[in-house]
């Protein structure tokens, strides 16, 4: 680097500082000292490092960044600004609505991939870019910044290990070590070693800098790529770095500057700030671009009618199926792929496969990571254990992800393995992610169809599969549309609403009663958000407005939850059975008569009512 490349460096840093506190002061609040402390880094990385066209920062072979620091959003819309992208004059409308620049950044912005601000989360999402790139063949890096205070959370580490172990040296991690969290110092301060041996231990490469010297950074990120691990950069800063009250002072996290403050500042910072508007970065090299669009259709299916397939292993065959008419699918899964059934995608496509261990953060994440380079990523894991990844679903919601979620193992019809691997909150968790899809297929070609759509429709999808054997009860031709239901029975007395397994028993009850003389309907709810409202009310009209929602999940948040939300304005009365109490070990069979939703249960309700 020559020595007036290091000097223009300088400037542009110090005109990121004053753009990042002019836009929180005139906001009235946000993070200035945590961009001070950055502020090098990203003027170095954005002018005098990275390969990318600003004029489409969607460009395939960019090189990315992630903020996984996200409060300093105003210095990473300040290096766009400076880039060219955004106006300079927007940035002072920092946080007010209508405008793009949000608090924390979120992708209503094109440069930005993923929302941040839940701190922990980026490094995991880079992970999922980074080998997006290698499966590509592309030679874009991806640069993740990260505070020291973030890097406490656990996530961060599911990160580091994966990139560790699938030498990801596509991926830079650069800590912003600013000594500082929010309400007091970080744990190990400006102890640099400390994390310098954590990432060397998780099979990185590590680098300790001075993160004000931009001649180090500069020399630091020339070494990207060189061998085969990923690089973590350890930048010891001072939070507020570079203006001489705010540097390395106590208290002075997520305050903007008082008008006279900012002044002051900016007096400091003024004489030696340099635009970089107009300056000229690198272009991302012009490899092939990947093929990343849907084909026009899916290969057919061939089930017979009463053959016995669990939906978790129809699961696995219907993602073989579209992946080999879809290049885009790619498939993860948190070492439970031989129970889940991804295990048939691994063994088929293994270059489009990712094993991501137990940590299920991380396989989230990684998933979304997929999703924002074009890829349709299906995570796969115990529909239970997704729950411990509920922050990055609900992030992902935010980012507006293109990501699928498959859980198997569902309710208490797993039976023997006990209470801590049934999945009994996760349609609770999954309905409340904004924009999100949640799917229940009961046999085995409503599962193949209803995975077709989310392949082929952008989003957020959640399918339930479920352990036991069901028998095949749709033709091969039959349709599933998101937001549709299936009358399967028909009679006058009520409606049993039931899904997965609670379908099967709602079937056997309803031909006792009809032995009985009592007709009931019964319909397959395998939609559950959005819900099949329409078929369920037409039949609940029939039926004296009176439904009975049956569910292997707690009462709380569930089917029965999201159709008495749907119907209750119509003034229909719905009766939930769910399951109520804790569950214990069990065969399956006694654990749904003891928690009343089996066909006995639901033959006693519908007496009942
Ligand atoms: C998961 C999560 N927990 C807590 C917070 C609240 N919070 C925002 S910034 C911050 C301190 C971050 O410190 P550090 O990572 O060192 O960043 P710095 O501002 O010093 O660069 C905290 C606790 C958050 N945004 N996300
Ligand atoms: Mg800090």
């Amino acid at each position: 680097m020559i020595e007036t490349d290091i000097e223009l460096l300088k400037g542009i840093a110090n005109q990121l500082r004053i753009h990042s506190i002019n836009a929180t002061t005139a906001a009235g609040s946000g993070h200035p000292t945590s961009c001070c402390s950055a502020a090098d880094v990203v003027a170095t990385l954005f002018f005098g490092h990275m390969k990318y066209d600003a004029k489409n920062p969607h460009h395939y072979n960019n090189d990315r960044f992630i903020l996984s620091k996200g409060h300093a959003a105003p210095l990473l819309y300040a290096a766009w600004a400076e880039a060219g992208v955004v106006p300079v004059a927007d940035l002072t409308k920092l946080r007010t609505f209508g405008s793009d620049l949000e608090g924390h950044p979120t992708p209503r912005l094109p440069f930005v991939d993923v929302a941040t601000g839940s701190l922990g989360q980026g490094l995991g999402v880079g992970c999922g870019m980074a080998l997006a790139g290698r499966l590509d063949k592309l030679d874009y890096n991806t640069y993740v910044l990260l505070g020291d205070g973030e890097i406490a959370e656990g996530a961060v580490w599911e990160a580091a290990s994966l990139a560790g172990i699938y030498k990801l040296n596509n991926l830079i991690a650069i800590i912003d070590d600013n000594r500082l969290g929010q309400s007091q110092a970080t744990a190990f301060g400006h102890d640099t070693n400390v994390y310098a041996k954590r990432f060397e231990s998780f099979g990185w490469r590590v680098e300790v800098i001075d993160g004000h010297d931009i001649e180090e950074i500069a020399e630091v990120l020339q070494g990207v790529g060189l061998d085969d691990k990923p690089l973590a950069i350890i930048a010891k800063t001072y939070k507020g770095g570079g203006v001489s009250f705010l540097q390395d002072k106590d208290n002075w996290h997520g305050k903007p500057l008082n008008k006279e403050e900012a002044a002051k500042a900016i007096a400091e910072l003024q004489p030696s700030a340099k635009s970089g508007i107009g300056v000229s970065v690198q272009a991302p090299s012009s490899l092939p671009e990947p093929k990343n669009t849907a084909p026009s259709s899916y290969p057919a299916i061939s089930y017979k009618l009463g053959d016995l397939i669990a939906t978790r292993e129809a699961y696995g065959a219907a993602l073989v199926r579209i992946g080999e008419a879809d290049p885009r699918v790619v498939a993860m899964d948190g070492d439970t792929k031989n129970s889940t059934y991804a295990e048939k995608f691994f063994k088929k496509f293994p270059d489009r496969f990712t094993e991501c261990f137990i940590a299920e953060q991380n396989l989230v994440a990684v998933a979304i990571g997929f999703g924002t380079r074009g890829k349709v990523p299906f995570a796969s894991t115990f529909a239970t254990f997704f729950t411990r990844a509920a922050d990055q679903i609900r992030v992902a919601g935010i980012s507006t992800a293109n990501l699928k979620l498959v859980g198997s193992h569902v309710g208490v019809s797993i039976g023997e393995d006990g209470p801590s691997q049934m999945a009994l909150e996760d349609l609770a968790l999954m309905r409340s992610v904004a924009g999100s899809v949640v799917l229940y297929p009961s046999d085995a070609v409503a599962t193949e169809k209803l995975l077709e759509q989310m392949a082929a429709k952008r989003g957020i999808f959640f399918l339930r599969t479920s352990r036991p054997k069901t028998p095949v009860i749709y033709g091969n031709d039959e349709q599933f549309p998101v937001g549709g239901a299936k009358v399967v029975r028909q009679g006058d007395k009520v409606t049993v609403v039931g899904a997965g397994v609670t379908l099967f028993e709602a079937l056997k009850a309803a031909d006792q009663l009809k032995s009985e003389g009592i007709g009931i309907t019964v319909i397959d709810a395998y939609s559950i958000k959005p819900l099949g409202k329409k078929e369920i009310l037409e039949a609940a009209k029939k039926t004296n407005n009176t439904v009975i929602t049956v569910e292997d999940h707690y009462p709380e948040g569930g089917l029965g939850d999201a159709v008495a939300g749907e119907l209750s304005a119509e003034g229909i009365k719905v009766h939930k059975l769910a399951v109520n109490g804790l569950p214990r070990s069990g065969q399956p069979t006694e654990l749904l008569s003891h928690f009343g939703i089996d066909a006995a249960a639901i033959v006693k309700k519908v007496k009942s009512l």
